[in-house]
């Protein structure tokens, strides 16, 4: 963004340093069931950036106490979406500061005349701080782009007869050195060279910091005795599958919970009472990632029924849960999935596309899931920040396993290793193993990407980060990716698995393919003969302009990205055998970026365009992913049969 105002951040001082939300509530997913009913809040919007100079004059105004329109002009907005793209005007795509957003809800009469209703406004992700008004009272503030917040409005609505409420969102999308990911807003004061006040917002990090309400956004009820969390692990004993429980309920005091778990056709086969419990499914089916069984992602569905005695009277409240009973565990040299060797084949992704940039969108999941399938990869990492809920749904029902990564990302001046920024980092670790602790495809927490964790403080962030997202989750290895130095990274003794990243011939030794398998044998002996920890290829990739042919190949060209791909599978191949347990491929599709001389219109490392169509590399992936499937040995014969005569198979 570069545009003549005095923004700024020490405006917006007061709203944006108050971090410290203390977590409350379990945060289950939004789902329908006999006692919750649900109404989303898509489509469109009323919306006005705040282009003064100040970026307060919505405050000033309190634009929250009247409709939007009546102070002023405004633009439908969809939602979910980033606002970034969907106009034509250049100001408001690169606009820094405060957005407002704003829709009337209407209310089914029971929600608002039952008072034995409870009824919670949910946003699935507001980039990046947030502050929420209904009916001109505000009701909540967040930070944090990427994990959804809530909170019970059921006092403003439930005040007589009502139809409907306004629904008013302030968002900010600047950074600090303490957000997270961080920035800084730099300002740029010689005034032969920019006018006065001029400031553009720098970042450490390769996307575009779109902004809005990316996900959904929507009104749910419970009863005002509800179940508001649930805790599952499973466990393997011999045939046994295990499934611990523990269940938190709001409200009353006085209740009683009754437990089932169901199999995929509907058949009880355990049941239990009591707020925490252990259930037992003899011969159980387990979650097995896709392509390493001929029946994955076995999901059961834990049924929680809850019933109290209120003032009201009595109070009944259901929530089901999908479960997926299976086991994670790391040796020094592997990554093991119910007791197997797990060898990651996988993609990193981001959450981007035309128009919407940031926005949830169906079409384009089910697309994205179909093409991973294809592929034949069983994994992906959430580069670099917590990905929509739905995705992780998709994850848990297609054995997609995933590496569930934190905004840690350009974590570098040494500002943003102060106790602000690793306060904040916590409560983040917080909100997204409260988010994803249920979900079977997550077998690995990743708190940050390519820190300077050679900087001193780096090693006391990591070490008390990864000790409390470990003492949050004990069933789940933890880790973050590094580009660091094997010898110089001071967070490495803390992480499970080593997960590095790295760019051969491509951010160094331009054109010199050859020197791959070297450079890169090195890199995994020092880094195993450092740590003695399986390893990650977390990253690695050659920017690729599809179309773009040369032979013998020059960088940028498909041929380029094909190459360099095959020499880093040579050593992949060996390393495999050893040590190393994935490998995942920068990046699933283009997306967009800043704006760069390194960079043409985006990131082009994508092995899929940002339409989602193939390059040459995607026929390499595929090929090599199914082959390294077959080897695995679990992989049905008709699968197999299908994958070695190279059909294409659907699923
Ligand atoms: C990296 C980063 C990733 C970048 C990528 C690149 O190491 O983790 O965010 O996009 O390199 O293409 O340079």
């Amino acid at each position: 963004m570069a545009r003549t105002a005095a923004v700024a951040v020490a405006v917006l001082g007061p709203l944006l340093w108050g971090c410290g939300l203390a977590l409350q509530g379990g945060m289950l997913y939004p789902r329908e069931s006999p006692s919750r009913e649900r109404k989303e809040l898509g489509g469109l919007w009323s919306f006005r950036a705040d282009f003064s100079d100040s970026r307060r004059q919505g405050f000033e105004e309190q634009w929250y106490q009247r409709p939007l329109r009546e102070l002023g002009p405004t633009l439908d907005m969809p939602v979910p979406s980033s606002f970034n793209d969907v106009t034509q005007d250049r100001w408001l795509r690169g606009f820094i500061g405060w957005v407002w957003y704003e829709r009337e809800a209407a209310l089914p009469q029971r929600w608002t005349q039952d008072l034995r209703t409870r009824v919670v406004l949910r946003i699935g992700s507001a980039h990046y701080y947030a502050i929420v008004w209904v009916n001109g009272v505000h009701v909540a503030e967040h930070e944090g782009g990427h994990l959804p917040f809530e909170v019970d409005i059921s006092k403003l609505v439930q005040v007589g007869p009502l139809e409907s409420c306004r629904i008013t969102i302030a968002i900010n999308n600047t950074l600090t050195p303490n957000t997270l990911p961080p920035g800084t807003i730099l300002y740029k004061t010689d005034t032969s060279k920019y006018p006065k006040g001029y400031f553009v917002q720098d970042t450490n990090f390769d996307f575009f910091n779109y902004a809005g309400l990316h996900r959904p956004v929507l009104l749910y009820t419970t009863p005002t005795t509800y179940i508001d969390d649930i805790t599952v692990t499973t466990g393997v004993d011999q045939d046994n599958g295990l499934v611990n429980y523990q269940a938190s309920v709001q409200g009353s005091a006085r209740f009683e919970l009754a437990v089932r778990l169901l199999d995929a056709e509907g058949q009880v086969v355990a049941h239990h009472t009591g707020a925490q419990g252990q259930l037992q499914v003899p011969s159980a089916h387990l979650w097995w990632p896709y392509l390493m069984h001929s029946y994955p992602a076995y999901l059961y569905s834990l049924e929680v029924r809850l019933t109290a005695q209120t003032a009201a009277g009595p109070v009944s409240d259901f929530y089901t849960l999908p479960v997926g009973i299976r086991t994670v565990a790391v040796t020094n040299s592997q990554f093991l999935i119910n007791g197997k060797p797990f060898y990651f084949h996988g993609v990193n992704k981001h959450e981007d596309a035309d128009i919407r940039g940031k926005g949830f969108d169906w079409p384009l999941l089910v697309k994205d899931f179909n093409l991973l399938r294809w592929l034949g990869a069983n994994a992906f990492r959430t580069s670099h920040y917590p990905y929509a809920e739905e995705v992780m749904q998709l994850c848990d029902r297609y054995g997609i396993v995933v590496i569930d990564e934190s905004p840690g990302v350009g974590i570098v001046l040494a500002e943003s290793f102060g106790n602000v920024s690793l306060h904040h980092h916590l409560e983040v670790m917080e909100e997204l193993v409260r988010r994803d602790k249920n979900h079977p495809a997550v077998v690995m927490w990743s708190v940050a990407n390519e820190p300077a964790s050679f900087l001193k403080p780096a090693g006391y962030y990591f070490k008390t980060l990864i000790a409390h997202t470990k003492a949050l989750d004990p069933y789940r290895p933890v880790t973050y990716v590094t580009n660091s130095n094997y010898a110089v990274d001071l967070g490495a003794p803390y992480v499970d698995v080593i997960c590095v990243n790295s760019y051969y011939s491509w951010y160094h030794d331009y054109g010199h393919l050859e020197v791959i398998p070297l450079q890169l044998t090195t890199q995994f002996e020092q880094w195993y003969s450092t740590y003695q920890k399986p390893i990650i290829q977390s990253e690695y990739g050659a920017e690729t302009i599809a179309g773009f042919h040369q032979d013998p190949p020059l960088m940028f060209t498909e041929e380029y990205q094909r190459r360099l791909l095959e020499q880093y599978h040579l050593v992949l191949d060996q390393k495999r055998r050893e040590y190393v347990v994935g490998e995942l491929i920068w990046n699933f599709a283009d997306f967009m970026t800043d704006q760069s001389p390194q960079r043409a219109m985006g990131n082009k490392k994508g092995i899929f365009t940002r339409q989602r169509q193939p390059k040459g590399a995607a026929f390499i992936l595929r090929e090599r992913y199914w082959r390294i499937a077959n080897e695995t040995k679990h992989l049905p014969s008709v699968v197999k049969a299908q994958c070695l005569g190279n059909s294409l198979f659907t699923l």
